[in-house]
């Protein structure tokens, strides 16, 4: 039987058919926004953030080839979705990154160096993540959301205001970890916010491979999640529904589902060839949808960011670049054996074993 219309429920879920903006590619403002435009000192400060986070980017990038990182999986071009959201946080919300969010990370106040030690190769994640409420930047995919409907649910059931926001991939939404998540936190109200930041591809594999739903916004509307199509690319944009996704779970409303559409401008990681599976011609249409660019020409049109503010923050991110160089130029203390000592209380046999496969390979 043909369905006879949606029901006021279903289309409270629905997100939609144009991803909600507020600043065109242009940087022009939109004409008749659905979100409010944030205040112009949270738009400065997304700008400053943008900036620095990008030159955070660039040189841990540069550290791979220099060899002091093993691996960096890079945030350029998903600044406004990283730096959107984490400003869009309360002091005492929990973060829970993955592998693909060290802007995010540093952002959030988390030391660059102490960011960059896991993928440095140590066994260990770096920094407390109590200190920013920042949890492990989790590479299984998917985890995270879990951990973070653990969290808030938690939190709300010992009475405290605490909101979680989950940062996933396209490619985390075809894991079964990412619907339990949604459904239980859906069902415990949990206050949640699922940020899925589109990027077109999990490593090689394009979206058209792995879903055919309208969008990746749609697949919370089943669990009865409220779900947002958003211009991830606008830093506006992000903070406004993060903001406002956060307020909602605050106050005792629920997850949301925010789908931001974004592009990773670099390979998946410096491990990867991302000429072997895209075009240049398609780099160059997201580059062309630049977030940095797109809010610096906003803020310039109306008069908010001259010269000399300009000079000042990119001296600001200079000093933090230098500040990354010199704690990673320093000789780490890494013992390859530790990355088995601390798995288990009593390491089990197979743990044994690789472990003495490395030594032997070490020490020949
Ligand atoms: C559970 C699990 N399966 C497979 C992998 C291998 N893997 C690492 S990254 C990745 C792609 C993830 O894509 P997406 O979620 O879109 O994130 P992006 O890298 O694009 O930010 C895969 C399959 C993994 N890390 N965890
Ligand atoms: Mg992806």
């Amino acid at each position: 039987m043909a369905p006879t219309g949606l029901s006021a429920r279903e289309r409270s879920l629905l997100p939609t058919d144009v991803p909600l903006s507020l600043l065109s590619k242009r940087g022009e403002p939109v004409a008749d926004p659905a979100l409010a435009m944030p205040a112009d000192e949270v738009l400065l400060e997304l700008h400053r953030r943008i900036v620095i986070g990008r030159r955070f980017d660039t040189q841990a990038t540069a550290l791979t080839r220099q060899g002091r990182l093993a691996v960096y999986p890079s945030s350029r071009g998903q600044e406004a979705c990283q730096v959107g959201s984490v400003l869009a946080l309360r002091e005492q919300d929990w973060l829970f990154p993955t592998y693909r969010d060290s802007v995010a990370l540093v952002t959030r106040g988390v030391d660059p160096v102490e960011t960059l030690t896991l993928l440095q190769g140590s066994w260990h994640l770096g920094y407390d993540p109590y200190v920013h409420r920042v949890g492990p930047q989790c590479t299984p995919l998917a985890t995270n959301t879990l951990h973070a409907v653990g969290v808030a649910h938690a939190a709300r059931l010992k009475g405290e205001d605490t909101v979680a926001v989950v940062l996933l991939g396209d490619g985390a939404t075809s894991e079964g970890d990412t619907h339990e998540a949604l459904n239980f936190a859906a069902v415990w109200k949990a206050p949640v916010v699922f940020l899925v930041q589109n990027n077109g591809y999990a490593i090689s594999v394009p979206m058209s491979k792995q879903n055919v739903a309208p969008s990746l916004a749609h697949k919370g509307v089943g669990y009865g999640v409220p779900s947002y199509l958003i211009d991830g690319n606008d830093p506006a944009a992000v903070y406004a529904t993060v903001r406002e996704a956060v307020g909602v779970a605050a106050a005792g409303g629920g997850p949301s589902l925010i789908e931001a559409l974004t592009y990773r401008i670099e390979a998946h990681t410096n491990a990867d060839d991302a000429t072997r599976y895209r075009e240049s011609d398609e780099v160059a249409a997201w580059l062309d949808r630049d977030p940095l660019d797109r809010i610096e020409r906003y803020l310039g049109s109306r008069g908010l960011l001259d010269e000399a503010r300009r000079t000042e923050i990119l001296a600001e991110a200079e000093d933090f670049a230098a500040l990354v160089r010199e704690g990673m130029n320093a000789e780490p203390e890494l013992d390859p054996a530790d990355l088995f000592a601390h798995v288990y209380a009593q390491p089990t046999a197979a743990l044994r074993e690789q472990a003495a496969l490395l030594a032997e390979e070490l020490s020949s």
